[in-house]
């Protein structure tokens, strides 16, 4: 087990092409943790996004593919069927996974494949310069939405996992936030429980990650983070929405 100061094995030393102030590289360290603790780095398979972490697999020592843009869950699927000893899972945005990528999420979900979704939540489109995502808040100013997301016009915010929660097939769903210390320590312990989780062949996991994107936010790191807790963390509430990892969902 590494220390939370040193680079993690599953981690290569690359030079991070994130924005100053963009959690995508502390969700990164948090999930290469879990392989380190968990011993697994030599049968783990991860599934790159279309977004800012398209190339996460410049980061990540285990091996990694890249998906279309939101059929993560589907190439997982596909993955973890034909190696079932593997550990695999899925790195995503919410554009990624709760826009073109939501029938893929939903279905995987109700299927109950044995994969872990980690979803990044930042409120946005990062990658392509900041527009409306399934998740921008509303009255939340984007490129798409320079007025405000209007819910009269655009509808509501999709809340990922109170949304999954309804499907038997979920054995963990959690949403976490990484604005402090503290958080992110409850981050790293539910990403190595949903690991842990499709180890013992309990069913799909997923924990949502409430991150910041500084740049298209148009605030300083500092204020992002702030902006976050007073924004993002309302009104997605961190906390466990489903937890069948006794029993799980698998017959
Ligand atoms: C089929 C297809 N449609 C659209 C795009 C353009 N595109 C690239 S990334 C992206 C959204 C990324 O946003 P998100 O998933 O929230 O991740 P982030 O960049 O914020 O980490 C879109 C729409 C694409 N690459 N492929």
């Amino acid at each position: 087990m590494t220390t939370v100061y040193e680079r993690p094995r599953a981690l290569t030393p690359a030079q991070t092409h994130y924005c100053p102030g963009c959690t995508h590289g502390i969700v990164h360290k948090l999930v290469a943790q879990a392989i380190d603790a968990l011993g697994v780095e030599g049968r783990t398979v991860g599934i790159c996004p279309v977004g800012c972490a398209v190339m996460a697999y410049d980061y990540f020592a285990c091996d990694m593919v890249e998906a279309a843009h939101g059929r993560a869950p589907a190439v997982a699927s596909g993955i973890k069927r034909a190696l079932p000893d593997s550990v695999v899972f899925t790195y995503q945005g919410d554009g990624d996974l709760a826009a073109i990528g939501t029938a893929e999420t939903v279905h995987a979900a109700a299927r109950g494949e044995n994969v872990t979704v980690i979803f990044i939540n930042n409120g946005i489109y990062g990658m392509t310069g900041g527009q409306m995502a399934p998740t921008t808040l509303p009255g939340m100013v984007t490129q798409t939405t320079p007025r405000g997301r209007d819910v009269a016009d655009a509808g509501f915010p999709i809340r990922v996992c109170e949304l999954l929660s309804t499907l038997d097939g979920v054995a963990y769903a959690e949403r976490v936030s990484v604005d402090s210390v503290p958080n992110i320590k409850k981050a790293r312990a539910a990403i190595q429980k949903a690991f842990t989780c499709q180890m013992e062949k309990k069913g799909f996991s997923i924990v949502e990650v409430l991150s910041t994107c500084p740049t298209n936010w148009g605030l300083t790191p500092v204020e992002a983070m702030q902006w976050l807790r007073d924004n993002m963390v309302p009104y997605y509430p961190t906390g466990v929405y489903v937890d069948r990892t006794e029993k799980g969902v698998r017959p």
